[in-house]
């Protein structure tokens, strides 16, 4: 019952002087698939622009805000924020425009990157305006600066190579559980209460063994065309391997009585069959990621 597959999650920050291409970029990838969030609740700080689900990955692309004017120079609290933000993402695309030189504004910006550990992408994009000699001395001459973990040309406006920038992101990512929900359960009304009851259970049968801190992600809530039965999959998401064998409990007999007696709330919840899936993940930086959505304005 353990779940073997390595989901990869974070949060990439995108930053890059005005007229790069970051939004052309974003509404590529995000496209229709994804749950677009700029008008969810957020802080000052950071503003979450769109989540990327796959079936293994979900990268959360955020913004931060004022790094876009250069013209201004910020003042130490918002350059404190800024670099703040960029220790706290797991990857950072610095996005240019190859059809422009190296300007003031990418200086700027590479000076804000200076000092942080974070992985730093170079997205070189508009590659569809120049002729691909152009680009190794443009590449050149970015790379005499900074290191870069990754250096991508793309061009958002066609999508050329979009997917093998995905592609890289996802490889640069940790391993961790899907914040957000994929697009067909974003609406769901009954998401939270299904995980509580969840969570009820598991607390209440392991007799409180494993601590009020653990999680229950809703991985899906999908209703199959044609079926009466609603198909939940579900994460229970502790920190430790103590934690996870308690749960499972002998050869899964734990998790089997919680499954059964959690489908049964949900069925009637929801008027339906239901068929639960149900996985235990150690997620040991568990409480640090949630206080740090906390901090992007989202509660679970
Ligand atoms: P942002 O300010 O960084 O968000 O930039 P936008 O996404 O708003 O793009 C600014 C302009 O550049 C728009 O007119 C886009 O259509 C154009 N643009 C973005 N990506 C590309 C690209 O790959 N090639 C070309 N030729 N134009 C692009
Ligand atoms: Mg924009
Ligand atoms: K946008």
């Amino acid at each position: 019952m353990e779940n073997q597959t390595k989901h990869k999650s974070g949060f990439v920050s995108i930053i890059g002087r005005p007229n790069v291409g970051k939004s052309t970029f974003l509404n590529r990838v995000i496209g229709q698939k994804i749950a677009i969030m700029s008008d969810k609740p957020q802080t000052t700080r950071n503003k979450i622009q769109g989540v990327m689900t796959t079936n293994d990955s979900q990268m959360i692309f955020i913004d931060t805000p004022g790094i876009h004017k250069p013209k201004h120079k910020l003042g130490d609290f918002m350059i404190k924020m800024a670099t703040n933000t960029f220790r706290e993402v797991d990857l950072i695309l610095f996005m240019v425009n190859v059809d422009e030189g190296l300007g003031r504004g990418d200086e700027y910006i590479m000076d804000l990157l200076k000092d942080v550990k974070t992985p730093v992408f170079l997205v070189l994009n508009k590659i569809d305006t120049v002729h691909p000699d152009e680009l190794l001395p443009i590449i050149d001459n970015y790379r005499s600066r900074q290191e870069f973990k990754e250096i991508v040309p793309i061009s958002a406006l066609e999508g050329n190579n979009v997917d093998t920038l995905l592609e890289q992101i996802k490889e640069n990512l940790p391993e961790g559980p899907q914040y957000y929900p994929a697009d067909q359960i974003t609406d769901h009304p009954e998401r939270f209460i299904i995980s509580e009851l969840i969570r009820e259970k598991a607390l209440h049968l392991t007799r409180e063994e494993v601590p009020h801190s653990i999680a229950v992600s809703i991985d899906k809530i999908q209703k199959e065309e044609g079926k009466e039965i609603i198909n939940v999959m579900a994460t229970i998401i502790v920190e430790r391997d103590s934690q996870k064998g308690i749960v499972i409990g002998k050869r899964g007999a734990m998790m089997k009585e919680i499954g059964q007696r959690a489908r049964q709330d949900i069925e009637n919840l929801l008027g339906s069959k239901v068929y639960l899936e149900l996985w235990v993940k150690v997620q040991k930086d568990w409480r640090n990621k949630m206080s740090n959505l906390r901090d992007f304005g989202f509660k679970e």
